[in-house]
């Protein structure tokens, strides 16, 4: 199995990277963890002091559960991954059965940021955008996607997201194995990963 680590802060196009990659491959060889279903549980909670909680420090994901499926997922097993709402702040109760598969990405902000998760990845990828790049897409896909205001946006933005972001996102750039730009398309970059996973698909 071939696992490779897709991180970089928010609104970077993460999401659309694994896209491109995924983009061509074939279907169902190609399996993915993400970062969000991996929030804590936080059903103990009132919604009002989960929309408090800091979802930008790794404190907030449950990286020993993130581990553990990952190493069953390396030993051939099933995992079910939590689902996980972003307008509840919560995981749904629902999980998907994940497969096993012979490339399985990683996906998410902080997923860099654990050293334990690190030591797995064959391959760690930083996927970099500049900040108001991120941000316009961020603001886009908040008010768009999850329910947010603007103002709402931009408050978490500068008392979290940021802070946040250039303590613990932006150094784990250090870590990565191939860093690719995506202020615009990058078809050459997203090219070059293709081609190391079509070689694991074809020749392992
Ligand atoms: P990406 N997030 C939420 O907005 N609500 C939640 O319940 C859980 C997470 C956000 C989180 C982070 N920050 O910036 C973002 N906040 O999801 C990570 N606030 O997702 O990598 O797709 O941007
Ligand atoms: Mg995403």
């Amino acid at each position: 199995m071939l696992i490779i680590g897709i991180a970089g802060g928010t609104g970077c196009g993460k999401t659309t990277v694994v896209n491109q990659i995924l983009n061509e491959l074939p279907e169902g060889e190609v399996g993915i963890l993400s970062q969000d279903s991996y929030y804590m549980d936080t059903t103990h909670l009132s919604y009002e002091e989960r929309t408090k909680i800091n979802f930008d420090h790794p404190r907030s994901i449950d990286f020993e559960l993130l581990e553990a499926h990952l190493k069953a997922l390396r030993r051939g097993e099933h995992v079910d991954q939590p689902v996980y709402s972003f307008v509840k702040h919560n995981r749904t109760g629902d999980t998907i059965k994940t497969k096993p598969r012979k490339v399985m990405i990683v996906e998410g902000i902080l997923i860099l940021t654990h050293p334990e998760l690190r030591k797995l990845f064959d391959i760690k990828i930083y996927v970099h955008a500049d900040s108001d790049e991120r941000l316009i897409r961020r603001l886009k896909r908040d008010i768009s996607e999850r329910g947010r205001d603007l103002d709402e946006v931009l408050a978490r933005y500068q008392n979290t997201l940021k802070p946040m972001h250039q303590q613990f996102i932006e150094p784990m750039k250090e870590y990565a194995d191939i860093i690719i730009p995506n202020n615009r398309h990058n078809m050459v970059a997203i090219g070059i990963v293709r081609t190391i996973i079509n070689e694991k698909l074809n020749y392992v």
